[in-house]
């Protein structure tokens, strides 16, 4: 969780993960004030929400397969945003973004499901 990074500011780095389910995911804590949550409607159905506390370096674990949008709560609305995949056959290309989001995180999705799609 970044301030800044390579696609500017308000990042998380990586922006895309894929992991088997039940993987440990660490959010580390590299500039302060950052956190990482679930994405309402971006979530496997059953999905346990992500939430992790402002600030902390925390490990999450995603047991449920298919895809979850993550977001910095005080930083949504500047795009800061991630996706993880959970299991081999989870694609972002498949996914339908829900209604609502704010544009920046909208388009940082958009361009995060475009590089990673099967
Ligand atoms: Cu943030």
């Amino acid at each position: 969780m970044l301030n800044r990074g390579e696609k500017g500011a308000m990042v998380y780095e990586p922006d895309f993960l894929r992991v088997a389910p039940g993987d440990t995911i660490r959010f580390v804590a590299t500039t302060p004030g950052h956190n990482a949550r679930t994405i309402a409607g971006l979530a496997p159905n059953g999905a346990v929400e992500i939430k992790t506390a402002l600030g902390e370096t925390a490990d999450v674990v995603a047991a449920t397969p298919g895809i979850y949008g993550i977001k910095c709560s005080p930083h949504y609305a500047m795009g800061m945003v991630m996706m993880i995949a959970v299991g081999e056959e989870a694609d972002p290309g498949a996914v339908v973004l829900p209604e609502g989001l704010p544009r920046r995180a909208g388009e940082r999705l958009e361009e995060i499901i475009a590089e990673n799609r099967k």
